[in-house]
């Protein structure tokens, strides 16, 4: 018996994908140092490196694609994209950037002062970066429970408010620049967070003259869990949750790759004109003119229509369910991954996958490898590799070593997920034989990216 939501889309255009030998493939890992980031794409059946940048997009979106204005100022298709995000989102101004880590990168320079504290509710690799890059620490006010891979709680990405309150006790409300609030969380898993807890940490900053700003990466997952999960928003739709959430900020950065359902784009949205003259300031050094940030007039109309498709359900039910058809398979096998499954990927549990491997053995990298080397299916690593090094230049060791299997949106089939889950269990099946790994390169930032490595 079914019990997963079929696809609300036919298929119109088909891309090939290679089924390779693992003869080849033990090769191709070797050749790409053990990192799943440096495996070229023809090499890999299903992709689940990430969900950013890889949606299929519809017909319509297409075919807004050829409607592309590419005016160098004033292009139509910046007001589509403005009137777009003014509806869904609720935000004044629109500030267009190539991608999320555009949006960050201004919004960092215009509202962090060396010394400040920046809090979050669990870090974002590009995100902690720009805050750092520009003076400020970022630090963790999470709720405990999502850095325990087992713990199963319906909005497992909240903020303790109580963490907050400590912060501003240490270190003064002054030296807070900005809340940095995730919907959902990605490092812990895709978790969401509740309404209930956007309100509490609304009221907390009023009250201390604190702003708040959104990475609305995934916030239309998010408004789907609240949906399922929150009393008295279940006969609400997708577009009034996300207004709420939205309203509960100051404004948001956004990857277009994710919840705008398109290959490239990103924007910053604010309600404060001063601080809109200052990301325009900025947008033009860094992006491009404000009516085109990074993008070109295609991409914003792609954009403008993504983020109407995105807040449909069908849509949107089928994304979540279906990654949680993968979470099912692999929870009913016994392999360890984090609960609850999140919005947009299952993640493996890496220490407990692989419990003969230290953390300094990059269990999850060790774990990525092989699973590419099983089966030709790409996951990505987010656990000690990813967390970089602190400022001593020791690893930051992340209580979360996990193996992220990312669903792209829109172009995969639950024949697909199944091929992941056997893979997986495949390779649980054998999980002793397999060592862990040792670096041979290693960039000073963002080194997951680019770090090579060989076998212990
Ligand atoms: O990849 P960008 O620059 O469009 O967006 C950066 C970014 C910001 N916040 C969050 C929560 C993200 O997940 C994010 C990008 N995520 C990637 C690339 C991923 O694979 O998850």
């Amino acid at each position: 018996m079914r019990n997963y939501p079929p696809e609300p889309f036919r298929i119109k255009v088909v891309e090939p994908v290679k089924m390779t030998s693992q003869a080849e493939r033990e090769e191709e890992i070797i050749r790409a140092g053990y990192n799943t980031f440096l495996i070229q794409s023809e090499q890999v059946y299903i992709d689940l490196l990430t969900d950013s940048g890889t949606t299929a997009m519809s017909d319509a979106q297409w075919g807004a694609m050829m409607q592309g204005d590419e005016a160098y100022a004033g292009s139509k298709n910046f007001y589509q994209l403005e009137r777009a995000v003014q509806e869904v989102y609720g935000f004044k101004y629109v500030v267009p950037t190539h991608q999320g880590r555009g949006a960050e990168n201004i919004l960092s320079r215009i509202m962090i002062k060396p010394g400040d504290y920046v809090p979050g509710n669990m870090y974002f690799t590009t995100t902690r970066y720009h805050q750092e890059a520009n003076g400020g620490k970022f630090v963790d006010v999470v709720i405990d429970e999502a850095h325990d891979s087992q713990f199963d709680h319906p909005f497992k990405g909240n903020i303790d408010i109580a963490k907050l309150e400590m912060l501003v006790a240490e270190v003064g409300a002054e030296k807070i620049p900005y809340i940095c609030l995730a919907t959902t969380v990605n490092l812990a898993g895709g978790q969401p967070v509740s309404m209930q807890n956007m309100r509490e940490v609304k009221d907390f900053a009023a009250k201390h003259g604190i702003k708040i700003f959104q990475d609305a990466t995934r916030c239309m997952e998010n408004a789907y869990f609240i949906k399922k999960r929150e009393p008295g928003y279940g006969n609400k739709s997708i577009k009034d949750i996300v207004r709420e959430m939205m309203s509960y900020a100051d404004g948001c950065t956004m990857s277009g790759k994710k919840d705008c359902l398109v290959n490239i784009g990103g924007f910053l949205a604010l309600n404060d004109t001063d601080l809109y003259v200052k990301a325009c300031e900025l947008v033009v050094v860094f992006e491009g003119m404000p009516s085109y940030g990074g993008m070109a007039g295609r991409d914003m109309a792609a954009m403008a229509r993504g983020i109407f498709e995105a807040i449909d359900y069908p849509y949107l039910e089928h994304r979540v369910e279906q990654v949680r058809y993968l979470g099912d398979r692999l929870i009913a096998a016994g392999i360890p991954i984090v609960l609850p499954v999140g919005g947009h990927a299952v993640y493996l549990d890496a220490k407990r996958f692989l419990p003969h491997l230290a953390q300094d053995e990059f269990p999850a990298q060790t774990l990525a490898a092989h699973l590419y080397i099983e089966s030709g299916v790409r996951s990505m690593e987010r656990g000690i590799i990813s967390a970089g090094r602190d400022e001593n230049g020791n690893h930051r060791y992340p209580k979360l070593e996990l193996v992220r299997l990312t669903i792209p949106r829109r172009v995969y089939t639950y024949a697909h997920m199944d091929v992941v889950a056997d893979a997986v269990i495949a390779l649980y099946t054998k999980r002793e034989t397999i060592r862990g790994l040792r670096f041979t390169y290693e960039a000073p930032s963002l080194r997951f990216f680019t770090a090579r490595f060989e076998l212990i």
